[in-house]
């Protein structure tokens, strides 16, 4: 692990972490566009089509097809990267966790401020009632599942055309700016407005640990090329 990142860690009050899916690829989820991600596997429709607000509504049985096959990993467990951040905050080095990841492997962890800017697996609302239902009840329904009213059970997860959640967006926004060390890592930095938050860091030091290239790299004070579970499991905290 490259010692100017232990030195950065050592020397930060308010870290905050911000990361996707290149996060959880350790812990067995794929990722997006990693050579074995998602968009290089082969479906009717693209996956960024299939995830939309519209397709949701035009195709519902085929999006809850692709959605249980695809984004549930239910025997997924934390890794490397989401336990060191969970003892980060917890021994008050880490202020919050920012993430793309809709998978609560960060919770898992014990990891308690985490900004889900895409929402999460985990639950799950009625769109006509609002009642609450978890993730196993959409994991064992068969077609489209439906609530005890007879509305569609819908995952709380941004898809693409949706806002995010104004909430989730002022925590996120509050942590970033008064953060003094930023680490982002195991995300691509392309998808918007998710990406945008990095422009709110007004620190000086700014940590890129991804394995491949980003459009944000120019950012990046510190730019490691390697698995984020690896590095950030060899930091001493
Ligand atoms: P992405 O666009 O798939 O990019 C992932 C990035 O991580 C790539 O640049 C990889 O090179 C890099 N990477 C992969 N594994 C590692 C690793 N072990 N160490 C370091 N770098 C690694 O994913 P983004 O999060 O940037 O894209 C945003 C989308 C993906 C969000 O909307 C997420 O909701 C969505 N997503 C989330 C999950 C999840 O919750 N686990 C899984 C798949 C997709």
């Amino acid at each position: 692990m490259p010692g100017d990142l232990q030195q950065l860690v050592d020397q930060a009050r308010h870290i905050v972490f911000f990361g996707g899916a290149g996060v959880s690829t350790e812990s067995g989820i794929p990722d997006f566009r990693s050579v074995d991600g998602l968009y290089h596997q082969q479906y009717d429709y693209p996956p960024e089509v299939i995830l939309s607000h519209s397709f949701f509504i035009r195709h519902t049985e085929e999006f809850f097809r692709f959605y249980r096959a695809k984004m549930l990993c239910p025997d997924a467990q934390p890794n490397a990267a989401h336990n060191k951040l969970a003892e980060m905050e917890k021994k008050g080095k880490l202020s919050a966790v920012v993430t793309q990841n809709i998978d609560g492997l960060h919770q898992a962890a014990g990891s308690r401020h985490v900004c889900e800017l895409h929402g999460s697996v985990k639950r799950n609302h009625c769109i006509r009632c609002g009642r609450f239902y978890s993730e196993d009840f959409v994991r064992n329904s068969t077609s489209v599942p439906h609530c005890t009213c007879g509305g569609i059970v819908k995952p709380d997860v941004v898809l693409y055309e949706e806002s995010l959640d104004e909430e989730v967006i002022s925590d996120a926004v509050r942590e970033i700016s008064r953060a003094d060390l930023l680490i982002v890592g195991g995300t691509s930095l392309s998808v918007y407005p998710a990406a945008g938050f990095l422009d709110l860091y007004r620190g000086n030091e700014l940590v890129l640990i991804n394995k491949t290239e980003t459009p944000k790299d120019h950012m990046a004070t510190l730019i490691i090329r390697q698995s984020i579970g690896h590095v950030l499991g060899q930091l001493h905290i």
